[in-house]
Parts: C-alpha cells; structure tokens; sequence
C-alpha cells in the first residue's frame, strides 16, 4: 500500500509577477495566480486525486491557492492546518529587492548562492524596516526569524512534517500541502535524499499539483513525483531557473 502526498506551489504572484525576491513579505496572488490556482484544482480533479486534509503556510498567496484549488476540485469541505513552518524561506535583506537588479549589482555567482546554495543565507533584514515581519502577531509563536537559507527551512519543517503531516498520511489521508518554492524544495529534498549540491538545480512551477506516492513503511517515494501537467511544469521550470536573467 502507498500513501498519496500532493505539493502545490502557489499561483503566480504580485512580487513573482515583479520579480522581487519576497520570502514572508505576504503579497497577493496575480490574476494569473489566480487561473493557475484554479486550474491547479482542476488537474486534481480530472486525475481523481483528492485531498483529504490541506497544510498551508500563513502567507495569503499559498491560503489563497489552497482555497481555489480545492474549490476547483469540489473539496472546498476538507480540513485546513497551517503553519509558519510551511512559508516560503525568509530571504532577509532581499526582501522586496528586484531579482533582476540584484543579479546586475552582486553578479551571478552571489545571486545564485543567496538564491539557491543549501547553506549560505542572505543577509539578515533590519528589524523594523519596511519588509520585516518581525511585529506581525501571526509569527507571535515563532522564533524571531531575520533569514534564512535552505538547510534553516528544512530545520524547521521537518518537525511540522513529523508531528502534523506523517499522521495524516498514516491515517490514510490523501494529502495536499499547499506552500512555496523554497518550502516545497526543502521537502523534495528530503523526500528524494537529494543532496545539498544537487539541490541547487532544482525548481518548482507555480500551480501545478506535484503527486507523490509514498511507501508505508519508509514513508519514501516508490518512484519520482509526478506533475500533474508534465509539459507545462516543464516550461514554467526554465522560466523559474531564469528568473533574474531579464
Ligand atoms: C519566491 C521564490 O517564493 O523565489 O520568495 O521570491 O514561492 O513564495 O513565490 P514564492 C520568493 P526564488 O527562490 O525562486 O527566487
């Protein structure tokens, strides 16, 4: 027997769409975002994976998406958890920053270690600047957090994973987790033993279902995770890789 984990990254955003590095910033949905969520429901739909229970972040672009796509798929019903140990990483100092323009200013080899090195986190943001979280109540049961890199987002949704989601999987549920690129390759990471190196080369598409079937014992994939829309994940990963290259 397998147990069914979906990954859903977010539609589209305002900051994605701007291609500003947003990290907590809580930016809305694009109306792109929008369609993407909406026919991200659809594909679960159509391929009958239906989820059982939803875990999302506390940033509006994942809840949001969460609650289109499951109304799409006419599952609108199910429960919801969410979590700070699902947001996107905190990407400090960037926060609000042109991806483009930062690539321009700091050259590519720094660019690509703040935006996609395991270990190496940008900058910490200044606490009470425009872009920081740290007054917002939502965070009030966090650890202050200033930035992050990926080995610090997979440090602190591990023990979400453990303690919230493996018991939904072993109750048989059928799993959605509804988050971010960053959150989301943390996981793959995890679920896949990619190594810290590997993990580099490894984007997520914006509102295309990530089907995942897990074995019962190891709670590992039995084979690689499928996308829903192969052909469109495809594009829209070049189209992530590039970003800050226009
Ligand atoms: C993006 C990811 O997060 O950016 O924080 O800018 O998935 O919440 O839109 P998301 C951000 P990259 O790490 O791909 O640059």
């Amino acid at each position: 027997m397998t147990y069914t984990l979906v990954l859903l990254r977010h539609g589209e955003s305002e900051w994605n769409a701007k291609n500003l590095f947003t990290g907590w910033v809580d930016v809305a949905l694009s109306e792109k975002g929008v369609e993407e969520a909406k026919r991200g429901g659809q594909l679960l739909r159509d391929a009958n994976v239906l989820p059982d229970v939803v875990h999302t972040s506390l940033l509006r672009r994942a809840m949001n998406t969460a609650h289109l796509a499951l109304d799409s798929a006419d599952r609108l019903w199910i429960p919801v958890k969410r979590s700070w140990r699902l947001n996107e990483r905190h990407y400090g100092a960037l926060q609000g920053k042109d991806k483009a323009q930062t690539l321009a200013e700091f050259g590519e080899e720094q660019f690509m270690l703040w935006r996609r090195s395991y270990d190496v986190p940008p900058p910490p943001i200044e606490v009470g600047s425009e872009f920081s979280q740290d007054a917002d109540p939502r965070y009030a049961d966090a650890p202050q957090v200033l930035t992050e890199c990926l080995k610090d987002v997979l440090e602190r949704a591990l023990p979400y994973w453990d303690a919230e989601i493996v018991p939904d999987l072993k109750a048989g549920k059928t799993v959605l987790v509804a988050a971010h690129g960053n959150s989301l390759r943390a996981i793959v990471k995890y679920l896949d033993g990619i190594s810290d190196e590997d993990i580099a080369g490894l984007n997520i598409p914006t509102g295309i279902p990530l089907v995942y079937e897990l074995d019962e014992e190891t709670l590992k994939p039995v084979k690689p995770g499928q996308y829903l829309d192969p052909d469109a994940a495809a594009e829209a990963i070049k189209a992530v890789a590039n970003q800050g290259k226009k």
